[in-house]
């Protein structure tokens, strides 16, 4: 840095989850001077944030970790599918072990951030009014760092506790012997009802489209199973993730549903089923998320394992109705493990929305059309996020024409890469916009597109450039063959987050690249092998170039 204000880096990198040590780590091993802010108190983004009560990674633990043997050759699980506290304590151990924290301001949220073109750098602000000025700026602000609560009129007079999942109280709440009420039965909403149900006095679930959960199949993973796994399969399956549509170790079945028997369709249906977790989903015949025969196929053996499980016919039609609202897999599925069990006690109420609309919340509890005043003790907002662009878009980013990026993209976003964006430039985003994101494991892609972004700031130095944007046309074709792709699948057809269909006002487009990892990479790569085709690169080595 310079002896005058105010600060200047190399790189500030914004969020410390997985995406924001990951560059840390590598930019500083790199020789660049960086820093991190981080809105939390703590590493972890997500699993930092959201400590409800049942929070848990939807991936297997072998490949949700970093790939970095310095850091998994000393690690053990205990559960193929970690809770929230067991990430908790990893992002302990990776601070620990890379020594991460002394390049993170913690408690420090970034409010604003604006490029200079004189200098060629950001000027950062954050909310307590410190400035720092980065040649380049790496937003690693994940896919759900701007919790959305519902617009329900009433909802501020509630006399009760009321919590969203993801600003849950960092010391806990308990809901044991509460009245609680959930609204939202997304993946949070799931893992906190089936948490919650065994121990609450009462539960009252507000349900606005039926979740298509899958069974978790959780199971303890001991020590010498591990020890195994490192020496012989530890390196194969995280590399394994760069070749997979959804960047884990398994791919979808290489048929298409149509081509087999109805006995072969049972059959295959019934194997990923009996293996659990996403195998249903990502691992099913390639025609599943395209064609609504196979699709409806895939609803129809789901269905039948549900009503299994569940004993009143009302909670059945509920639950999983005969006509599905939306087509299986376009709208995120997560996992379960008692679920739809908590449907079969008597001290839980399911309100489908669809049928019986929430009136007003009251001081008291929850007021339904039909006039029925659920009272609550806690009111749990399973809402979910401003998911993909909120975490960039709550910042106050402008670029060289003086838009703000909430400008350029509240009317349709467009990126080149799923990286960066035209008129931001020395400006990477990852695990975002356009990127494989939504349909990809969180550290393969932190990971993948990390690397890249690493590897461009680098070649900038050596290159002595100080500015890197997209140019107009690249991200133009970059939007037109992200929605090409889009367009071939069924992921129109339901109202999710993958489409920004959860956010009132909020333009309905692909917020992802749904062509897979293996696609994604092989593009960003040619670009970057190519000296990096599709941007402008310029400035000379500068007075004060990186
Ligand atoms: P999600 O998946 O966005 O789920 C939010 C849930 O809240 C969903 O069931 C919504 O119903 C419901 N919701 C949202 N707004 C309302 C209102 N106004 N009224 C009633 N119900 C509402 O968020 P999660 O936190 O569960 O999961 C997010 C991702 O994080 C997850 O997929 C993983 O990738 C990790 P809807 O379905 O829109 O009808």
């Amino acid at each position: 840095g310079h002896s005058a204000q105010p600060e200047q880096l190399d790189v500030l990198v914004v969020g410390a989850g997985f995406g924001g040590a990951y560059q840390l780590y590598k930019l500083r091993k790199a020789g660049f001077s960086v820093k991190v802010f981080e809105a939390g108190s703590n590493l972890g983004g997500t699993w930092y944030w959201n400590c409800y009560p049942g929070a848990r990674v939807d991936s297997d633990f072998h490949i949700y970790q970093f790939a970095l043997e310095e850091l998994w050759k000393d690690w053990e699980w205990t559960e193929h599918y970690p809770g929230q506290k067991e990430l908790a304590n990893y992002f302990a151990y990776v601070d620990k072990k890379l020594d991460l924290s002394r390049d993170i301001s913690f408690d420090t949220r970034v409010t604003a951030a604006h490029f200079d073109t004189t200098t060629d750098r950001w000027v950062v602000s954050t909310e307590a009014g410190r400035i720092v000025h980065p040649r380049f700026l790496v937003l690693c602000t994940g896919i759900g760092s701007k919790p959305l609560s519902p617009d329900i009129k009433g909802l501020d007079t509630f006399q009760g506790a009321t919590h969203h999942t993801a600003l849950w109280p960092q010391g806990g709440f308990d809901l044991a012997g509460k009245r609680v009420g959930v609204i939202g039965t997304g993946a949070s909403g799931v893992q906190l009802i089936q948490e919650t149900a065994p121990v609450a006095s009462h539960l009252t679930v507000f349900q606005r489209t039926p979740n298509f959960a899958l069974p978790m199949r959780q199971k303890k993973i001991d020590s010498a199973t591990q020890t195994r796994m490192k020496a012989e399969v530890y390196p194969i399956l995280l590399r394994r993730r760069e070749q997979t549509f959804a960047g884990f170790h398994y791919e979808f079945t290489p048929r298409n549903l149509s081509d087999l028997t109805p006995e072969g369709r049972y059959l295959t249906f019934d194997d990923l089923w009996t293996r659990g977790g996403f195998h249903f989903w990502l691992g099913s015949f390639l025609d599943i998320l395209t064609d609504e025969n196979a699709n409806a196929e895939a609803y129809a053996f789901w269905r039948k394992k549900v009503l299994e499980r569940v004993h009143d016919p009302e909670m059945q039609r509920k639950l999983a109705p005969e006509v599905a609202p939306h087509p299986f897999g376009v709208k995120r599925p997560c996992l379960e493990q008692q679920y739809y069990e908590v449907y079969n006690q008597p001290n839980v109420d399911l309100i489908d929305l669809q049928q019986n609309p929430i009136a007003e919340i009251t001081p008291k509890g929850v007021k339904t059309a039909d006039s029925v005043e659920h009272e609550l003790d806690v009111l749990v907002l399973a809402t979910g996020f401003d998911a993909v662009t909120g975490g960039i878009t709550q910042i106050d980013i402008r670029g060289t024409d003086g838009t703000l990026i909430r400008e350029k993209w509240g009317k349709s976003l467009s990126t080149y890469l799923g990286m960066t964006t035209a008129n931001f430039p020395n400006m990477f985003f990852l695990y975002g916009p356009h990127g494989p994101t939504a349909f990809c494991n969180g550290p393969t892609c932190v990971e993948l597109q990390g690397d890249w972004i690493i590897d461009c700031i680098t070649h900038l130095r050596e290159k002595k450039y100080t500015r890197i944007e997209p140019i107009k046309a690249a991200e133009d074709a970059w939007v037109e063959q992200v929605n090409a792709i889009f367009s071939v699948g069924l992921w129109d057809r339901s109202n999710s987050w993958y489409i920004g269909a959860n956010v009132p006002g909020k333009p309905r487009q692909s917020l992802n690249f749904t062509g897979g990892v293996p696609l994604y990479f092989r593009l960003c790569r040619e670009s970057a092998e190519g000296g990096y085709t599709g941007f402008a690169l310029s400035g000379t080595e500068g007075t004060d170039g990186p």
